[in-house]
Formats: structure tokens, C-alpha cells, sequence
């Protein structure tokens, strides 16, 4: 099926993929099926990306696990049992490991290659792709895989790195430690730190939480799968997926067309009720539509989950603190907990508001808080654990010098702010494909659901590719345009545009100004899917496609080849 290209240099590879997560192994195993010459480099030592990395306890995803696993291999779907309702990090590291194995994977994957360094060259249509220790690969395309959140914050705080006890990010953290006993401080309370703390509270002496803004979390309803539940769901999956397909984030939830102002008051609050005390992300994705659309019904809601917080915590001024006041309930993502709240009615805890008493330093025996008036406070700790978060989407991006054949960096392309054609491609930056990144559908959806749809599309592209001799694919620049313009005018809609968060591209840790960035497609998954499609059947009038072998015959086939 590969058509090797004969210009003027050749190839170590056809199709270099960036990335062994979730989505590159997917990308991996579908070129291998059509038969293409692909290899996949992945920085870390082993594969998972997300799951490889992110050992700290309590961490889980907050998809139903049936629904956060590969759909497009029935003998896989029967032979995986889950375990638990939202299976926790080893779980879903250990399925990863299965499905490398069960599909031969690993042979086409190189480990501890991280790369530093993308460049085209327009004499002969190749990217040369350098790794730290100085290796090099030629790739004729080189597709993306890199993760969203795969390049932790740390806080500007001085000090920092002078600690001498255990100083880590939840990204980083070392799976043998034990925290049993040990004094620890959590610094954020997003996704990550509200599942540490959650799950150390009642193993450590004391747990400190270093809050900065309050997050809106609800109860994730997690709970093993009995053998007859996961029997029954396996029976269900073509129309589980099917129901994922519609839904705008690929979860199970999906908004209700019904407003919150067509029912009473009561039946609200009854719905409500259920949802908060349902499975998963019900109340922030299965909800009224109106709640994460108009500040009104927005505000009601926020203040039920509110009270809920304030029933479950004791000391009302940690309740209080506890909710949020800067963004309403769902506007931000929204936590799946289990027992978060309770874990601050025990006495070993301790919530640290940090906008009362800000960090004034890291030492080497714990932290510094600045009480104010000149006072000091210090928290004597064994550990200091950044929650911190990620420069996301578009941080794995900076962190590697991409140079397109006018010796222009990408990074600098998108210092305002990241422009993508379709979320796939880049203009000027030919043979190159985004699967998981700026603008892209497969972004914000629950992850294997989304990226499906775009490895689904990048196969189809890639067999195009090969059958009709393609050696050039570049977005057009005037598609790029419509394409940001589209997604600015979508996520306008949801409330979520509007808040401080990854999603806008704002994170404080960063150097760079705080200004919101279009980063996420909220258009959601069928119609982002719809989209790419479209490209597909009108042979992607929003791409350049080149025939030939190379740069020499690009000049005739600049008008007459290029197709779309
Ligand atoms: O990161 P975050 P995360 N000083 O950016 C605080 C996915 N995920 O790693 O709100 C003090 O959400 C910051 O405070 P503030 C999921 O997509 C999924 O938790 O900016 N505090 C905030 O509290 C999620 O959205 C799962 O004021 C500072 C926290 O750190 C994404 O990962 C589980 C600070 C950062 O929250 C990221 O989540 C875990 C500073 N200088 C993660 N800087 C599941 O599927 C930041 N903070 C369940």
C-alpha cells in the first residue's frame, strides 16, 4: 500500500508519530492495518503518555470506564473486564499495556526519545526530526500525539527546588513513595488535587491544602463493576458507543434540550438531586442546557452544589471557602469526587486560603506563608506536592522547536494564541498533522472518543495519501482563518469560554501574558466529526494536495496537481 517517495532524499520512515499515549497507539495500530510504514517516539521510558506519567494516588479519570476504552476491536471489547466503575490509573495503564501487546505494538515504538527539534526542508519535502541525544529521523509526515496536559506548572514562588524533603508535581510523582504518617501540602484543588487529597487525607499525620480559587467538584459514584454488571454492559457496547457518538463530549451524559425554566422550581431541584447523587459528570454534562449557557439558571445551580458543600463540610468558614466565587458550577471542568468535602471535617487537615496568606516562600523545612503585617507562618512538611496544573494543549507544542521551509518556528506563530486548519494541520507547515491539540474536537471530548474521530479521519487521509501519490498536505491559510473564527464564534455560547481556565489558555505560572487564547473546540464531537468528514468527501477542499515525488515536480503540479 505505501508508495515510497523518490525525490531527492529519502526516508527513514513515511509517517512518524509524536507520542505513545492513548491516541498514538490508536494512530499506530490503524496505519499498521493499512499497511504503512510508521514509527511512533515517545519521551517517556514506557507507553500511556497521560498514564504513564500521572502516578499520584487517587488518580482516576471521571469517564465511565466502558465508555474510556478503544471501540474499534470487538475481540479486545470481550476480553476486558473492568474493574471499577472509573478505573484508576494502573487499571487503565495495564489495558494500554494489553492492547500494545495484544496487537503487536511495541516493535514500532521507540522509547526515551524525546524530540527537540522538527524541520522542513522545502528541497526535498521531508521533516528532519532531532532528539535530545542528537539522533535524527526524516519522516515524510509527521502527526502529533503529544497529549494535552503533558507539561506541568509549577508555581513562581521563591524557593522552590530548596526544599529538602520530597518536592514533586502530581504529574511527576514517584509511585514507591509512601505518604502513610507523613506531613504533606497540596498546593491547587483542580482535578488532581482535589483526587490526592482525597485519597492521603486519612493515611497522612498532616495534610495541609493550599487553595487558591475553589473548584466545583461533585460525587464521581465510583464502585467495583460485578461480573453481571460487566456482562450486561459488554452486551450493550455497539449501542453504548453508538450513544457516546452523539453526545457533544462522547460521554454517556448528554445535555438535556429541556430549559431549566420550563420545569418548577421543584422538579429542578429534584433533578438536580438525582444527578448529584447519580454517576459521573450528570449534573455538569446531563443538565438542563441553559445551565452552562445563561448566567441566570447558572447561578441557581451553582447555589444548590453550594449548599451541598456546605451540608457535607462542618465548619461553615471551610465551606465557605470551599465554594467557588469567581466562576459558576460547570464553567470550569468540573471535579468527579469521592468524599473530597469529608476529607476537611478531619483533624489532621487543614484548608490554607491562600489568597488570605499567599505562599511567601518554599525552605528547606516546608513553606512559608505570609500571614500579613510582617508575619510569618511556617508549615513543617515531609512533602510539597504541585497540583498545579499544565501548560496545555499547546505547551508540548513550544517545547520543541518546529521550523517550517521559511525558518519560521512555530511557537512563534502562535504566540497570540494557536491558529489551526481544522485543528489538524497548520498553514506553511506542510506534512505536518495535529491529532491531539489547539482547536481540536478530539480535545475536549472524553478522550478515546475523540480522538477516534481524528485518527479515524487521519487514517482515511493517510490512505488518500498513499493511493493518489500525495507527497505535499497543507492547510490552506484562508481555511485556518474560518476554522478559528468558527470555533471563537461556538465556544462563545457556553459559559465556559468566559472563566479563567486551561481551556482559554490562562495559566498565571506561565511568563507569558494571561490574555484568553482560542484553545478548545466546545462545538462538540458529532459535529467536529461531521466537519472532517466533509473534508474527506469533497477531497479536502480546505488542504493543498500535491502529487508527485517531490519539491521538482511541485512546480507543474502546483496549479494542474494540487487538488481541492
Ligand atoms: O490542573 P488545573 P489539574 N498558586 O489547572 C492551582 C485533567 N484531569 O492538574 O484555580 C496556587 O485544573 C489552581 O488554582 P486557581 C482534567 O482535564 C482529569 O488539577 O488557578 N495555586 C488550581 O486549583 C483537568 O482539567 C482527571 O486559582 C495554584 C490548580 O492549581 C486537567 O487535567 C484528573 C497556582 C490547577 O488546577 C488539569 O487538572 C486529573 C499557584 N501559583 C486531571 N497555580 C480526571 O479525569 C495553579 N494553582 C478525573
Amino acid at each position: 500500500m505505501t508508495t515510497k517517495v523518490d525525490g531527492a532524499g529519502a526516508s527513514d520512515v513515511d509517517y512518524l508519530i509524536i507520542g505513545a499515549g492513548m491516541c498514538g497507539l490508536y494512530q499506530l495500530h490503524q496505519l499498521l492495518e493499512i499497511g504503512a510504514d510508521v514509527r511512533v517516539v515517545d519521551a517517556n521510558s514506557g507507553l500511556g503518555g497521560t498514564w504513564f506519567k500521572n502516578r499520584y494516588p487517587g488518580c482516576r479519570f471521571d469517564s465511565e470506564s466502558y465508555t474510556y476504552q478503544y471501540s474499534f476491536s470487538p475481540e479486545l471489547l470481550a476480553e476486558w473486564d473492568w474493574q471499577e466503575k472509573f478505573s484508576a490509573q494502573p487499571e487503565t495503564l495495564s489495558y494500554l499495556e494489553h492492547v500494545a501487546d495484544r496487537f503487536d505494538l511495541r516493535p514500532h515504538i521507540t522509547f526515551d526519545a524525546r524530540v527537540v527539534r522538527a524541520e522542513w526542508s522545502e528541497a526535498d519535502w521531508r521533516w528532519t526530526v532531532s532528539f535530545e541525544d542528537g539522533s535524527q529521523i526524516r519522516a515524510r509526515f509527521v502527526l502529533y500525539a503529544m497529549g494535552l496536559l503533558s507539561v506541568p506548572t509549577y508555581p513562581r514562588v521563591a524557593g522552590r527546588g530548596s526544599f529538602g524533603g520530597l518536592e514533586t508535581h502530581t504529574f511527576d510523582w514517584p509511585e514507591d513513595y509512601d505518604v502513610t504518617g507523613k506531613r504533606i501540602a497540596v498546593i491547587g484543588t483542580g482535578a488532581s488535587g482535589v483526587q490526592v487529597i482525597t485519597d492521603v487525607a486519612d493515611k497522612v499525620s498532616e495534610l495541609y491544602v493550599l487553595q487558591r480559587d475553589a473548584n466545583w467538584c461533585t460525587p464521581l459514584g465510583n464502585g467495583p463493576i460485578s461480573e453481571e454488571e460487566m456482562a450486561r454492559l459488554r452486551a450493550s457496547y455497539d449501542e453504548i458507543f453508538a450513544w457516546c457518538r452523539e453526545t457533544p463530549a462522547g460521554f454517556i451524559h448528554r445535555p438535556d434540550r429541556t430549559l431549566s425554566t420550563d420545569v418548577t422550581r421543584e422538579e429542578r431541584l429534584r433533578h438536580w438531586e438525582e444527578l448529584y447523587n447519580g454517576q459521573g459528570a450528570g449534573l455538569y454534562m446531563g443538565n438542563y442546557r441553559d445551565t452552562i449557557m445563561e448566567p441566570g439558571p447558572n447561578k441557581e445551580l451553582s447555589e444548590f452544589v453550594a449548599e451541598k458543600i456546605r451540608q457535607r463540610v462542618k465548619d461553615q468558614r471551610v465551606a465557605d471557602l470551599l465554594i467557588p466565587k469567581d466562576h459558576g458550577f460547570g464553567t470550569k471542568r468540573v471535579a468527579g469526587e469521592s468524599g473530597f468535602y469529608e476529607a476537611f471535617n478531619q483533624d489532621n487537615v487543614e484548608l490554607v486560603d491562600l489568597m488570605a496568606h499567599p505562599i511567601q516562600e518554599v525552605t528547606e523545612a516546608g513553606v512559608r506563608l505570609d500571614l500579613g503585617g510582617g508575619k510569618v507562618r511556617d508549615l513543617e512538611l515531609d512533602a510539597i506536592v504541585y497540583a498545579t496544573g499544565f501548560d496545555a494543549v499547546t505547551g508540548a507544542f513550544d517545547r520543541i522547536e518546529i521550523v517550517n521551509g521559511e525558518g519560521e518556528h512555530l511557537k512563534d506563530r502562535w504566540e497570540d494564541g494557536p491558529e489551526t486548519c481544522l485543528g489538524v494541520q497548520v498553514s506553511d507547515f506542510p506534512n505536518m498533522f495535529i491529532l491531539v491539540g489547539p482547536q481540536s474536537g478530539s480535545a475536549t471530548a472524553n478522550f478515546p472518543r475523540g480522538i477516534e474521530d481524528v485518527v479515524n479521519w487521519m487514517t482515511e487521509t493517510a490512505r488518500h495519501i498513499e493511493s493518489h501519490g500525495i507527497a505535499r498536505f497543507e492547510g490552506r491559510r484562508e481555511a485556518e482563518v474560518a476554522w478559528v473564527e468558527h470555533v471563537r464564534e461556538v465556544n462563545a455560547k457556553l459559559l465556559l469560554s468566559q472563566t479563567q481556565s486551561w481551556f482559554n489558555g490562562h495559566n498565571i505560572n506561565l511568563d507569558r501574558d494571561d490574555k484568553p487564547r482560542v484553545m478548545v473546540y466546545l462545538g462538540g464531537a458529532p459535529r467536529y466529526r461531521r466537519r472532517l468528514q466533509e473534508e474527506i468527501d469533497q477531497e479536502y477542499p480546505s488542504f493543498v494536495l500535491t502529487e508527485g515525488s517531490g519539491p521538482r515536480q511541485s512546480v507543474r503540479a502546483g496549479s494542474a496537481a494540487a487538488s481541492g
